[in-house]
């Protein structure tokens, strides 16, 4: 039987570099995207050592629209009928108030959290409705389900997050596709990192006192999804750590 084939966007780390990894070793082929070509050349050379699968690699920012449909007009006719199309990439900077933060750096968070997601989904559904198969996987956040302390706008694209993979699973009911929205609370990953502007002891702070999940943790989730059978749409999934209860409220032990 043919390899399936999932596209993940933000692949070269966290919760997409875990999610590449589970699927590999499911034996899935997987089209690899994110901005840095590098580290997706040196996971694709890993996991084609590893597993017998094929990677395909795309890098570009998914804040770059006309780079994403370069990117995808170019993919050869075999790579073409994507089964999952993963959007993950995604990101927040800083932990300021509403009043108080950076106009630019929310212009690239709702950029590539609100606008990449929308601008993959709208240039691969096409080609999944004329296959008669595919799932798109979105990744939200229980920052989508209310807006807590310095996360504003973030909090706000997840919500984006949510209301998109709703409102895609709507337009799609009449079809075989499915939509799911996997939204995990707090993960181990560079996420943390950026969203300190780069302060790796901030980060570590924040993860301090409490079993905290891993990208491949959430990655098991995301496959669950994928490989249910085709009759049955996983269309929400909150994952979050044992000791936390909301975005807000979590147990640490210090
Ligand atoms: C990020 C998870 O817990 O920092 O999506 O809101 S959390």
């Amino acid at each position: 039987m043919e390899k399936k084939i999932v596209l993940i966007t933000g692949a070269s780390s966290g919760i997409g570099e875990g999610c590449a990894r589970k699927f590999a070793s499911q034996g899935w082929n997987l089209i690899l995207n994110a901005r840095d070509a590098a580290k997706l050349e040196a996971l694709k050379a890993e996991l084609e050592e590893k597993w017998s699968i094929e990677v395909y690699v795309a890098p570009f920012d998914v804040r770059d629209r006309a780079a994403i449909a370069a990117s995808l007009d170019a993919l050869p006719q075999r790579w073409q009928a994507i089964d999952v199309l993963l959007n993950n990439a995604g990101l927040v900077i800083g932990v300021d108030k509403e009043f108080e933060g950076n106009l630019d750096e929310w212009d690239v968070v709702i950029d590539t959290n609100i606008k990449g997601l929308l601008a993959m989904t709208r240039l691969v559904v096409p080609g999944m409705i004329a296959r008669g198969r595919g799932h798109i996987i979105n990744i939200g956040s229980i920052a989508g389900e209310a807006a807590y302390p310095g996360g504003s706008v973030y909090c706000a694209t997840k919500a984006a997050v949510r209301a998109l993979s709703d409102g895609l699973r709507i337009d799609l009911v009449d079809t075989p596709l499915r939509v799911t929205n996997i939204k995990p609370g707090m993960v181990e990953t560079n996420f943390t990192v950026v969203r300190y502007r780069g302060d790796k002891a901030a980060a570590d702070d924040f993860y301090r006192g409490i079993h905290v999940l891993t990208g491949d943790d959430v990655a098991e989730t995301v496959y669950f999804a994928a490989a249910a059978p085709p009759h049955i749409q996983i269309a929400e999934v909150l994952i979050m750590p044992t000791n936390q209860a909301t975005g807000t409220i979590s147990y640490k032990k210090l």
